[in-house]
C-alpha cells in the first residue's frame, strides 16, 4: 500500500481541509477549515482509510465498532466491513416514537465497543456521546479519529483515562501540504500560531456592497430596502420610539429623505388608530421612498404569532415590510410571516443578554435554512447571506443608563460589517431630527464605503 503521506495528499484533493479565514462555532477565526464528510464519497479512499484506522490499533480487544455521527458513521462502517467486527449506530437524537431507543444495533452489556470520531477539535461533543453509549452498558476505552486539530481534544480525552488514536494531526498535514508545494511560509506560520493560541491577523476580509447582495436577493423586501439604500445614499434606520401618532408622523415626515426604513414599535403609541396612524404613515413612505420595520420581537408559537401578525388593531401583516422576531420558537415558528421580509434577531445589544453562549449559532442557523429570512440583528458579523442590522449606535452617548450599550456607525460597518445601523434616542430626541438623521445618514454612509 501506499505511504501514510500519499493517502493524505490524495484525500486532500477532495477538498476535505481548506485554508484561509473561517469563522468558527464559537466565532473565532480560524486560517483552516475541515470537513471530512467528502471522504465518504470516494468509495476507494474511504476503503483505504477503513484500513489505515484498523491498523492503528490491535482491534482482536474489541466487540462492537461505534461511529459518532454523522461523519463518522460511513467511516465506521469501512473499518466494520473490513474487521467484520460488527458496528452499532448511535442516534443523534433519540426517536419520538416507538422503542426511543438511543443506540440500534445488535449488543450486550460489558462488550468494549471502539468510537470513530472523523475530527477532533476540543473534545466536548466526544465527552458528550461516550457516556450515552457508557449508559447502555457498553465498554469504551478507545477511540479512532481521523484527524486531530490538536485544540485540546486529545489531552481532555486522555485526561479521563480514554486512548486517543489520531490518523492525522493538523501539523502532519500542514507539513506534507507544505512540503508538496501546496502551502505557503505565510500561510503556515498563521496556522502554528493559531495552534499555539496565538492572535492571528488576516488581511482585511472585504465586505459585500448593497448592489452585489442585491444581485443575490430573491425576496421582494430585501430588493426593496436595498434599492431604497442605494438610490437614497443611506443605511440609515431611524428608530421612531415616540408614542403618539402626531409625533410619530412628524419624525417620519422630517427624517424620510435620510433613512431606508423607519423602524416602528407600534404598540407604544397612545393614540393609535389604524386609518389615523398606519394610512398617513404608508403615504409618508411612499413619499420619501422608505420601508416599514415593525420592531415587534415575535416570541411565541407559530400559531401564536400567525394570529399576532395579521389580527388585533395593528394588523402587521397589512402594512409592514419588514418585521422583527425573536427566534426562540424555532423553525416553524417563523412560517407564517408571509407578507414581510423577516429579521430575526440573532444577539441584543443590551448588557447581560442570554443570547451569547450556543443561542447564536443556533438561531442564526434556523435563520439562514428559512426562506423568509431576510436579515439579522446582531451586535456580532454574521453570515453574508443575510443582511445585518445593527441597533445600539449612538455617536454621543456609550448607553443609556438602562442597560443598552452604544457603539458607533464606524464601528457596525468596520468591525462588524453591518449593513444597516438603528438609531433610536440619537435622532428623535435631538433638537433637530432632521439634521441629526442627516448628520448619521453621512456617517454611515462613509463608513460603509470605507469598509468596502
Ligand atoms: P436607541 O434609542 O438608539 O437606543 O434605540 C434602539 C432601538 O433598537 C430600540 O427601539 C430598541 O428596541 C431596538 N433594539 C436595540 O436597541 N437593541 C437590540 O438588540 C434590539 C433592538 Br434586537
Amino acid at each position: 500500500m501506499e505511504s501514510k503521506k500519499q493517502f493524505f495528499l490524495e484525500c486532500y484533493k477532495l477538498g476535505i481541509i481548506k485554508f484561509g479565514q473561517f469563522t468558527l462555532k464559537s466565532g473565532i477565526e480560524s486560517p483552516f477549515y475541515v470537513d471530512l464528510r467528502p471522504l465518504a464519497s470516494d468509495p476507494k479512499i474511504l476503503k483505504k482509510l477503513g484500513h489505515y484506522l484498523l491498523e492503528m490499533l490491535s482491534i482482536e480487544q474489541f466487540d462492537l465498532i461505534c461511529g459518532v455521527p454523522y461523519a463518522a458513521l460511513p467511516m465506521a462502517t469501512a473499518m466494520s466491513l473490513e474487521s467484520e467486527i460488527p458496528l452499532i449506530i448511535k442516534r443523534k437524537e433519540a426517536k419520538a416514537y416507538g422503542t426511543k431507543k438511543l443506540i440500534e444495533g445488535i449488543y450486550a452489556k460489558g462488550q468494549n465497543c471502539l468510537i470513530v470520531e472523523d475530527v477532533i477539535t476540543s473534545g466536548t461533543s466526544l465527552l458528550e456521546t461516550i457516556p450515552e453509549i457508557e449508559n447502555e452498558g457498553l465498554i469504551a476505552t478507545d477511540i479512532v479519529v481521523v484527524l486531530d486539530r490538536e485544540q485540546g481534544g486529545r489531552q481532555l480525552l486522555e485526561g479521563k483515562g480514554y486512548r486517543v488514536h489520531t490518523l492525522f494531526t493538523i501539523s502532519e498535514a500542514v507539513a506534507i501540504l507544505k512540503e508538496a508545494g501546496m502551502l505557503g511560509e505565510v500561510e503556515v506560520l498563521r496556522i502554528k500560531d493559531f495552534l499555539a493560541g496565538k492572535e492571528v491577523k488576516f488581511e482585511a476580509k472585504k465586505r459585500k456592497s448593497y448592489e452585489a447582495k442585491l444581485a443575490k436577493t430573491e425576496h421582494p423586501s430585501a430588493k426593496k430596502l436595498l434599492e431604497a439604500a442605494i438610490e437614497k445614499k443611506t443605511n440609515l434606520i431611524a428608530s421612531a420610539d415616540v408614542i403618539t401618532t402626531k409625533e410619530l408622523l412628524e419624525l417620519a415626515d422630517q427624517v424620510g429623505p435620510h433613512i431606508a426604513a423607519l423602524k416602528t414599535h407600534i404598540d407604544i403609541i397612545n393614540d393609535f388608530d389604524f386609518d389615523k396612524t398606519i394610512l398617513p404613515l404608508r403615504d409618508l413612505a411612499g413619499k420619501h421612498n422608505f420601508l416599514l420595520m415593525e420592531d415587534r420581537k415575535f416570541a411565541d408559537i407559530g400559531s401564536t404569532q400567525e394570529l399576532q401578525y395579521s389580527y388585533g388593531v395593528y394588523k402587521i401583516s397589512s402594512w409592514a415590510d419588514l418585521i422583527t422576531t425573536q427566534v426562540i420558537g424555532g423553525y416553524h415558528s417563523l412560517d407564517f410571516f408571509l407578507n414581510s421580509g423577516v429579521i430575526a434577531i440573532l444577539s441584543m445589544s443590551s448588557q447581560g443578554t442570554l443570547t451569547e453562549g450556543g443561542y447564536f449559532e443556533e438561531a442564526t442557523k434556523v435563520a439562514l435554512d428559512h426562506p423568509s429570512v431576510i436579515g439579522g440583528v446582531s451586535q456580532k458579523p454574521i453570515s453574508e447571506d443575510l443582511l445585518l442590522f445593527t441597533p445600539g449606535v449612538n455617536l454621543a452617548d456609550s448607553g443609556d443608563g438602562k442597560g443598552q450599550q452604544y457603539n458607533t456607525p464606524e464601528h457596525a460597518f468596520k468591525n462588524l460589517h453591518s449593513d444597516f445601523i438603528i438609531v433610536g434616542r440619537g435622532i428623535y430626541k435631538s433638537d433637530n431630527a432632521e439634521q441629526a438623521a442627516l448628520r448619521y445618514k453621512v456617517a454611515g454612509w462613509e463608513a460603509y464605503l470605507q469598509s468596502l
